[in-house]
Protein backbone atom coordinates (compact mmCIF):
# COMPACT_ATOMS: atom_id res chain seq x y z
CA UNK A 1 0.00 0.00 0.00
CA UNK A 2 0.99 3.66 0.12
CA UNK A 3 3.02 4.71 -2.91
CA UNK A 4 3.21 2.59 -6.02
CA UNK A 5 0.72 0.63 -8.03
CA UNK A 6 -1.22 -2.46 -6.98
CA UNK A 7 -1.60 -4.94 -9.84
CA UNK A 8 -4.86 -6.71 -9.10
CA UNK A 9 -6.46 -9.64 -10.85
CA UNK A 10 -10.14 -8.78 -11.43
CA UNK A 11 -12.15 -11.99 -11.49
CA UNK A 12 -15.52 -12.48 -13.22
CA UNK A 13 -18.15 -14.27 -11.09
CA UNK A 14 -21.30 -14.77 -13.21
CA UNK A 15 -24.68 -14.41 -11.51
CA UNK A 16 -26.65 -17.67 -11.54
CA UNK A 17 -29.55 -16.59 -9.33
CA UNK A 18 -30.32 -13.13 -7.88
CA UNK A 19 -31.46 -12.52 -4.32
CA UNK A 20 -35.09 -11.37 -4.48
CA UNK A 21 -34.27 -7.86 -3.18
CA UNK A 22 -31.81 -7.42 -6.05
CA UNK A 23 -34.18 -8.91 -8.62
CA UNK A 24 -36.78 -6.18 -8.12
CA UNK A 25 -34.14 -3.41 -8.46
CA UNK A 26 -32.75 -4.68 -11.76
CA UNK A 27 -36.10 -5.64 -13.31
CA UNK A 28 -36.31 -4.25 -16.83
CA UNK A 29 -32.79 -2.74 -16.68
CA UNK A 30 -30.78 -5.69 -17.93
CA UNK A 31 -31.92 -7.62 -21.02
CA UNK A 32 -32.63 -11.35 -20.81
CA UNK A 33 -29.55 -11.97 -22.98
CA UNK A 34 -27.26 -10.16 -20.52
CA UNK A 35 -24.94 -11.79 -18.01
CA UNK A 36 -23.99 -9.88 -14.87
CA UNK A 37 -20.63 -10.54 -13.19
CA UNK A 38 -19.52 -9.64 -9.67
CA UNK A 39 -15.91 -8.50 -10.11
CA UNK A 40 -13.68 -8.88 -7.02
CA UNK A 41 -10.09 -7.58 -7.14
CA UNK A 42 -7.50 -9.94 -5.68
CA UNK A 43 -3.74 -9.98 -5.08
CA UNK A 44 -3.76 -13.78 -4.67
CA UNK A 45 -5.03 -15.33 -7.93
CA UNK A 46 -3.36 -18.65 -7.04
CA UNK A 47 -5.85 -19.06 -4.16
CA UNK A 48 -8.97 -18.92 -6.35
CA UNK A 49 -9.46 -22.70 -6.04
CA UNK A 50 -10.41 -22.07 -2.42
CA UNK A 51 -13.18 -19.50 -2.99
CA UNK A 52 -16.17 -20.17 -0.74
CA UNK A 53 -18.06 -16.83 -0.88
CA UNK A 54 -17.93 -13.37 -2.33
CA UNK A 55 -18.22 -10.35 0.00
CA UNK A 56 -19.77 -6.93 -0.48
CA UNK A 57 -20.01 -4.04 1.99
CA UNK A 58 -23.70 -3.99 3.01
CA UNK A 59 -23.87 -0.18 3.16
CA UNK A 60 -21.76 0.50 0.06
CA UNK A 61 -23.50 1.77 -3.11
CA UNK A 62 -22.68 -0.25 -6.22
CA UNK A 63 -23.56 0.02 -9.85
CA UNK A 64 -24.16 -2.49 -12.60
CA UNK A 65 -22.11 -1.22 -15.54
CA UNK A 66 -22.45 -2.06 -19.20
CA UNK A 67 -19.41 -3.88 -20.58
CA UNK A 68 -20.86 -5.36 -23.81
CA UNK A 69 -24.33 -3.97 -24.55
CA UNK A 70 -27.00 -6.61 -24.12
CA UNK A 71 -24.36 -9.19 -23.23
CA UNK A 72 -22.03 -8.43 -20.35
CA UNK A 73 -22.41 -6.26 -17.21
CA UNK A 74 -20.14 -5.71 -14.17
CA UNK A 75 -21.25 -5.25 -10.56
CA UNK A 76 -18.60 -2.94 -9.03
CA UNK A 77 -18.26 0.28 -7.01
CA UNK A 78 -18.72 3.59 -8.82
CA UNK A 79 -15.12 4.45 -8.06
CA UNK A 80 -13.89 1.25 -9.70
CA UNK A 81 -16.05 1.92 -12.78
CA UNK A 82 -14.38 5.29 -13.22
CA UNK A 83 -10.90 3.76 -12.82
CA UNK A 84 -11.71 0.98 -15.28
CA UNK A 85 -12.92 3.48 -17.86
CA UNK A 86 -9.45 5.03 -17.87
CA UNK A 87 -7.70 1.65 -18.18
CA UNK A 88 -9.43 0.73 -21.45
CA UNK A 89 -11.47 -1.97 -19.73
CA UNK A 90 -14.81 -0.62 -20.96
CA UNK A 91 -15.33 -0.35 -24.76
CA UNK A 92 -14.80 3.44 -25.10
CA UNK A 93 -11.95 5.07 -23.24
CA UNK A 94 -13.09 7.30 -20.39
CA UNK A 95 -16.76 6.25 -20.67
CA UNK A 96 -18.83 4.12 -18.35
CA UNK A 97 -22.56 3.48 -18.32
CA UNK A 98 -24.45 2.56 -15.18
CA UNK A 99 -27.68 0.64 -15.84
CA UNK A 100 -28.71 -0.03 -12.23
CA UNK A 101 -27.77 1.04 -8.71
CA UNK A 102 -27.90 -1.21 -5.65
CA UNK A 103 -26.73 -1.34 -2.04
CA UNK A 104 -24.55 -4.22 -0.97
CA UNK A 105 -27.33 -5.40 1.34
CA UNK A 106 -29.64 -5.83 -1.69
CA UNK A 107 -27.47 -8.54 -3.25
CA UNK A 108 -26.79 -10.68 -0.16
CA UNK A 109 -27.82 -14.26 -0.94
CA UNK A 110 -27.19 -13.96 -4.69
CA UNK A 111 -25.56 -17.12 -6.11
CA UNK A 112 -22.59 -16.68 -8.47
CA UNK A 113 -20.31 -19.01 -10.40
CA UNK A 114 -16.71 -18.59 -9.14
CA UNK A 115 -14.05 -19.61 -11.73
CA UNK A 116 -11.65 -22.34 -10.48
CA UNK A 117 -13.51 -22.72 -7.18
CA UNK A 118 -14.07 -26.25 -5.91
CA UNK A 119 -17.62 -25.04 -5.10
CA UNK A 120 -18.97 -26.07 -8.51
CA UNK A 121 -22.62 -25.18 -7.77
CA UNK A 122 -21.57 -21.60 -7.03
CA UNK A 123 -20.83 -19.37 -4.06
CA UNK A 124 -23.07 -16.91 -2.19
CA UNK A 125 -22.70 -13.16 -1.93
CA UNK A 126 -22.45 -12.32 1.79
CA UNK A 127 -21.90 -9.11 3.80
CA UNK A 128 -18.48 -8.08 5.16
CA UNK A 129 -18.40 -4.88 7.21
CA UNK A 130 -14.68 -4.27 6.67
CA UNK A 131 -14.94 -4.00 2.87
CA UNK A 132 -13.65 -0.57 1.88
CA UNK A 133 -15.45 1.39 -0.85
CA UNK A 134 -12.12 3.11 -1.54
CA UNK A 135 -10.17 0.01 -2.54
CA UNK A 136 -10.27 -2.34 -5.51
CA UNK A 137 -13.79 -2.86 -6.83
CA UNK A 138 -15.50 -2.92 -3.41
CA UNK A 139 -16.11 -6.63 -4.03
CA UNK A 140 -13.91 -9.23 -2.28
CA UNK A 141 -13.77 -12.90 -3.09
CA UNK A 142 -13.48 -14.99 0.07
CA UNK A 143 -10.73 -17.56 0.54
CA UNK A 144 -10.95 -18.58 4.20
CA UNK A 145 -8.04 -21.05 3.96
CA UNK A 146 -5.52 -18.29 3.26
CA UNK A 147 -7.02 -14.91 4.18
CA UNK A 148 -7.40 -14.20 7.94
CA UNK A 149 -9.98 -11.47 7.22
CA UNK A 150 -12.07 -13.88 5.16
CA UNK A 151 -11.77 -16.64 7.76
CA UNK A 152 -12.75 -14.40 10.69
CA UNK A 153 -15.70 -13.00 8.72
CA UNK A 154 -16.95 -16.43 7.69
CA UNK A 155 -16.81 -17.76 11.27
CA UNK A 156 -18.77 -14.72 12.48
CA UNK A 157 -21.38 -15.12 9.72
CA UNK A 158 -21.91 -18.78 10.65
CA UNK A 159 -22.14 -17.93 14.37
CA UNK A 160 -24.50 -14.98 13.93
CA UNK A 161 -26.43 -15.92 10.82
CA UNK A 162 -29.67 -14.59 12.24
CA UNK A 163 -28.14 -11.22 13.17
CA UNK A 164 -26.75 -10.91 9.64
CA UNK A 165 -30.13 -11.95 8.17
CA UNK A 166 -28.62 -14.79 6.17
CA UNK A 167 -29.21 -18.51 5.98
CA UNK A 168 -26.60 -20.30 8.07
CA UNK A 169 -25.94 -22.87 5.34
CA UNK A 170 -24.96 -20.08 2.93
CA UNK A 171 -22.01 -19.23 5.20
CA UNK A 172 -21.13 -22.68 6.49
CA UNK A 173 -19.04 -24.00 3.61
CA UNK A 174 -16.16 -26.47 3.91
CA UNK A 175 -12.72 -24.86 3.85
CA UNK A 176 -10.41 -26.43 1.28
CA UNK A 177 -6.64 -26.66 1.93
CA UNK A 178 -4.85 -25.35 -1.19
CA UNK A 179 -1.44 -24.13 0.03
CA UNK A 180 0.98 -25.76 2.46
CA UNK A 181 3.46 -23.66 4.46
CA UNK A 182 6.18 -24.83 6.86
CA UNK A 183 5.08 -22.56 9.74
CA UNK A 184 1.26 -22.61 9.51
CA UNK A 185 0.28 -25.91 7.90
CA UNK A 186 -2.33 -26.10 5.13
CA UNK A 187 -4.99 -23.80 6.57
CA UNK A 188 -2.86 -20.72 7.20
CA UNK A 189 -5.68 -18.30 8.02
CA UNK A 190 -7.39 -20.64 10.50
CA UNK A 191 -4.03 -21.37 12.16
CA UNK A 192 -3.17 -17.68 12.63
CA UNK A 193 -6.65 -16.57 13.72
CA UNK A 194 -6.70 -19.30 16.37
CA UNK A 195 -3.09 -18.82 17.48
CA UNK A 196 -3.54 -15.05 17.82
CA UNK A 197 -6.92 -15.58 19.55
CA UNK A 198 -8.71 -13.30 17.09
CA UNK A 199 -12.36 -13.57 18.08
CA UNK A 200 -14.07 -11.12 15.73
CA UNK A 201 -13.72 -9.64 12.23
CA UNK A 202 -13.59 -6.29 14.08
CA UNK A 203 -10.15 -7.06 15.59
CA UNK A 204 -8.63 -4.86 12.87
CA UNK A 205 -5.16 -4.43 14.36
CA UNK A 206 -4.58 -8.13 14.97
CA UNK A 207 -6.09 -9.08 11.64
CA UNK A 208 -3.71 -6.70 9.88
CA UNK A 209 -0.82 -8.46 11.61
CA UNK A 210 -2.16 -11.92 10.75
CA UNK A 211 -2.69 -10.81 7.13
CA UNK A 212 0.94 -9.69 6.94
CA UNK A 213 2.28 -12.96 8.35
CA UNK A 214 -0.01 -15.07 6.13
CA UNK A 215 0.92 -13.13 3.01
CA UNK A 216 4.70 -13.33 3.56
CA UNK A 217 4.73 -16.99 4.58
CA UNK A 218 2.38 -17.95 1.74
CA UNK A 219 4.30 -16.09 -0.93
CA UNK A 220 7.87 -17.00 0.08
CA UNK A 221 7.40 -20.47 1.62
CA UNK A 222 4.06 -21.70 0.32
CA UNK A 223 3.62 -24.69 -1.97
CA UNK A 224 0.50 -25.46 -3.98
CA UNK A 225 -1.21 -28.69 -2.88
CA UNK A 226 -4.33 -28.36 -5.08
CA UNK A 227 -5.13 -27.50 -8.67
CA UNK A 228 -3.28 -27.45 -11.97
CA UNK A 229 0.01 -26.31 -10.43
CA UNK A 230 0.09 -28.60 -7.38
CA UNK A 231 3.73 -29.17 -6.38
CA UNK A 232 4.90 -25.75 -7.58
CA UNK A 233 5.78 -22.92 -5.21
CA UNK A 234 3.21 -20.15 -4.72
CA UNK A 235 5.67 -17.69 -6.24
CA UNK A 236 5.80 -19.77 -9.44
CA UNK A 237 2.09 -20.62 -9.51
CA UNK A 238 0.78 -17.07 -9.00
CA UNK A 239 1.51 -15.71 -12.52
CA UNK A 240 0.55 -19.06 -14.10
CA UNK A 241 -2.90 -19.18 -12.49
CA UNK A 242 -3.42 -15.50 -13.29
CA UNK A 243 -2.58 -16.03 -16.98
CA UNK A 244 -4.77 -19.13 -17.15
CA UNK A 245 -7.74 -17.14 -15.78
CA UNK A 246 -7.12 -14.27 -18.20
CA UNK A 247 -6.74 -16.62 -21.20
CA UNK A 248 -10.02 -18.34 -20.29
CA UNK A 249 -11.80 -14.94 -20.24
CA UNK A 250 -12.50 -15.36 -16.52
CA UNK A 251 -10.31 -12.45 -15.35
CA UNK A 252 -8.56 -9.25 -16.45
CA UNK A 253 -5.80 -6.98 -15.14
CA UNK A 254 -6.85 -4.03 -13.01
CA UNK A 255 -4.46 -1.56 -11.40
CA UNK A 256 -4.79 1.31 -8.94
B1 LIG B 1 -7.11 -10.72 -1.33
P1 LIG B 1 -4.38 -4.35 -0.60
CL1 LIG B 1 -6.33 -15.54 0.00
N1 LIG B 1 -11.86 -3.88 1.06
O1 LIG B 1 -7.70 -11.73 -2.20
C1 LIG B 1 -11.19 -4.78 1.84
N2 LIG B 1 -10.38 -5.74 1.35
C2 LIG B 1 -10.25 -5.81 0.02
C3 LIG B 1 -10.90 -4.92 -0.86
C4 LIG B 1 -11.74 -3.93 -0.29
N3 LIG B 1 -12.41 -3.05 -1.04
N4 LIG B 1 -10.60 -5.24 -2.13
C5 LIG B 1 -9.77 -6.30 -2.06
N5 LIG B 1 -9.55 -6.66 -0.77
C6 LIG B 1 -8.73 -7.76 -0.24
C7 LIG B 1 -7.58 -13.08 -1.65
C8 LIG B 1 -6.58 -12.91 -0.55
C9 LIG B 1 -6.29 -11.58 -0.35
C10 LIG B 1 -5.96 -13.90 0.21
C11 LIG B 1 -5.04 -13.53 1.16
C12 LIG B 1 -4.75 -12.19 1.37
C13 LIG B 1 -5.38 -11.20 0.61
C14 LIG B 1 -8.92 -13.58 -1.16
N6 LIG B 1 -9.62 -12.64 -0.36
O2 LIG B 1 -5.14 -9.88 0.77
O3 LIG B 1 -4.72 -3.48 0.56
C15 LIG B 1 -8.47 -8.83 -1.26
O4 LIG B 1 -8.19 -10.06 -0.63
C16 LIG B 1 -4.14 -9.49 1.69
C17 LIG B 1 -3.14 -8.58 1.05
O5 LIG B 1 -4.66 -3.72 -1.93
C18 LIG B 1 -7.15 -8.44 -1.93
O6 LIG B 1 -6.43 -9.69 -2.11
O7 LIG B 1 -3.00 -4.89 -0.44
C19 LIG B 1 -6.49 -7.57 -0.90
O8 LIG B 1 -7.48 -7.24 0.10
C20 LIG B 1 -5.95 -6.29 -1.47
O9 LIG B 1 -5.38 -5.57 -0.41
Amino acid sequence: EGLGVQEYTALKLRVKEWASSAQSKIEGKIPQSGDVYFVPATLRPETMYGQTHCFVGPTITYGIYEMKKGKEYYFISDRAARNMAFQSIFPSWGEYHKVAELQGADVVGTLVHAPLSAQKDGVRILPMDSVKASKGTGVVTSVPSDSPDDYATMIDLVKKAEYYKIQKEWADVEILPIIETPSYGNLTAKFLVEKMKISSPKDAKQLAEAKDLAYKEGFYQGKMIYGDFAGKSVEEAKPLVRQQLIDAGDAFAYAE
